[in-house]
């Protein structure tokens, strides 16, 4: 079979007169849609007019084009089938070997800032998906072509044999496919969000590839990085890159966890993380004080790590940001002077965030996916936070003050360690991390013995309740003075004995932040 007739209606026309032209050469009849075909006809490549096909004008602001039998029986039509062949012959119809669409851009108009509710669902193609859905059923014998990327393999082919091969046929449909459920899931997703039913219930989002990686957790294993079309400003996704190499799938996680934390602040904080932990938090005055309490927090995990503040770049921090090596730095800008600082690192990564507009208190859950073996969990993200009001005090000695406000900073960040998380805090600043431990006191441990002399005074923070009252004995030896937890256990009674026995003040949250 040879490709004869091409069908041709698209509104990205990025490459279409120089396809249209050298299929025109290869004694390929084009049949066009309004605009297609003005262009067309303007560049001087011979096109019949749809209307010519259809016996029908083009109605209705152009919302009826190609909805019309001539079309659908062209592309459906079994070639090989006798029945078919009559059918087409009786009723004068022509068959159509190529289809080349592509949709109203549905993605690009609602990404306007100011989209108008009736400019979206005009924007919702109906013709050209059912052109593509029956080209595409019909691969047997059409080929059909959605993507402008495609055009020279097609072109290629044509030119070499008078057709595509099934195999290349075969790969175009599927694309077909892949296109159109993921235009229609992007409608659906338009329309839920308009009506307020809001995910998870419904789960019908829709990822893009932003880019193919390198590789993945380890060198063995394929990576891609997925976007959310609707995703919010002020994310790892929407990030400027100003400077550096490509991201590789291990920064992008990390960066995504250092953000995390960060936006758990209002007040100027600086986020240092580590496969996927935080190793050194800390809020200050500026951004630069707050960059030094984060480093001093701990020194030595913070190289090669990456690193999150809330406030824009200066001179000054990006000096000392220079001095160590860092995979990532990113903010939501940076002054001039720090750029000239920081570029002059090749191996840093910087990324500019944009501002970040919502008050950590108002941040709304976002949508986490975690695959498991032929399935996936969805959740909200854990967004919950935490004010004095929401505290029970339950120990003889009530947090002082200061204490308080530790325990508060504590409690934002023990939330982002992986369970189960012990942490300490002294001065607005994180002094020790125990992460990830399957029993709460070996994250203790950790935590204490990390921050050494400086645990006499400093809070402890738990993502959990206690079990049992070894941890407080612990804390206790270590001279920490207060502790924040979720209360709840049945040993809780054993917590709160061992706390007063020690001076120790406890506050319960009723909260947990289980993070697995
Ligand atoms: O309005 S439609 O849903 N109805 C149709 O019959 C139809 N036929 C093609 N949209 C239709 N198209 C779309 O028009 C194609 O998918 C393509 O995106 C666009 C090309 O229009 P024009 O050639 O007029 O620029």
């Amino acid at each position: 079979m040879a490709i004869r007739r091409a069908l041709i209606s698209v509104s990205d026309k990025t490459g279409i007169v120089e396809f249209s032209r050298e299929l025109a050469s290869q004694g390929v009849e084009i049949i066009s849609t309004g605009g297609t075909f003005s262009l067309l006809e303007k560049e001087g490549i011979p096109v019949i007019g749809i209307s010519d096909v259809t016996g029908f004008p083009e109605i209705l602001d152009g919302r009826v084009k190609t909805l019309h039998p001539a079309v659908h029986s062209g592309l459906l039509a079994v070639r090989d089938d006798a029945e078919h062949q009559k059918v087409m012959e009786e009723l004068g119809l022509s068959y159509i070997d190529l289809v080349v669409v592509n949709l109203y851009p549905f993605k690009q108009t609602i990404a306007k800032p100011d989209v108008e509710y009736a400019d979206a669902i005009e924007n919702i193609d109906i013709g050209g998906p059912t052109m593509l859905r029956s080209a595409a059923k019909n691969h047997a014998f059409v080929t059909v072509v959605v993507d402008a990327a495609d055009y020279a393999a097609v072109l290629e082919e044509v030119k070499a044999g008078g057709d595509t091969t099934l195999e290349t046929r075969k790969r175009l449909t599927a694309k077909v496919f892949r296109h159109t459920a993921a235009y229609d899931t992007l409608i659906a997703e338009y329309l839920s969000k308009q009506t307020g039913e809001e995910l998870p219930e419904s789960y019908t989002v829709t990822y893009e590839k932003v880019q193919d990686l390198r590789y993945g957790e380890n060198p063995h294993q394929k990576a891609a990085f997925y976007s959310k079309p609707l995703a919010s400003a002020g994310n790892i996704t929407t990030a400027e890159q100003l400077h550096g190499k490509e991201l590789s799938y291990n920064n992008i996680n990390d960066a995504n966890a250092a953000l995390a934390i960060v936006k758990e602040f209002d007040e100027p904080a600086v986020v240092a993380v580590k496969h996927m932990n935080p190793c050194g938090v800390g809020t200050g005055a500026d951004i630069h004080e707050a960059y030094q309490k984060a480093y001093a927090a701990d020194p030595t995990s913070i190289f090669g790590g990456i690193v999150a503040a809330n406030r824009v770049i200066g001179a000054d921090t990006a000096e000392l940001l220079g001095q160590i090596f860092l995979e990532i730095i990113i903010a939501p800008d940076f002054t001039p002077e720090a750029l000239d600082i920081l570029t002059k690192k090749k191996n840093i990564r910087l990324m500019k965030l944009g501002e970040l507009s919502v008050a950590a208190a108002d941040r709304k859950p976002e949508l986490l996916v975690t695959t498991v073996d032929g399935g996936m969990l969805v959740q909200e993200s854990d967004v919950r936070s935490l004010t004095e009001a929401d505290l029970q005090f339950v120990t003889d000695r009530k947090p002082t003050e200061e204490e308080l406000k530790q325990l508060l900073f504590g409690w934002k960040v023990v939330k982002h360690v992986k369970s189960n998380a012990i942490l300490l805090a002294k001065n607005n600043m994180t002094i020790g991390v125990g992460a990830g431990q399957m029993n709460r006191v070996g994250a203790a441990r950790i935590a204490i013995e990390q921050a050494g002399a400086e645990s006499a005074g400093a809070v402890l923070a738990s993502d959990a309740f206690f079990p049992m009252g070894d941890t407080v004995e612990l804390a206790a030896k270590a001279g920490i003075t207060a502790i924040i937890q979720t209360g709840g256990s049945i040993k809780d009674a054993e917590s709160i004995a061992a706390a007063n026995a020690n001076n120790i003040a406890m506050v319960l949250t009723g909260v947990r932040h289980f993070k697995h």
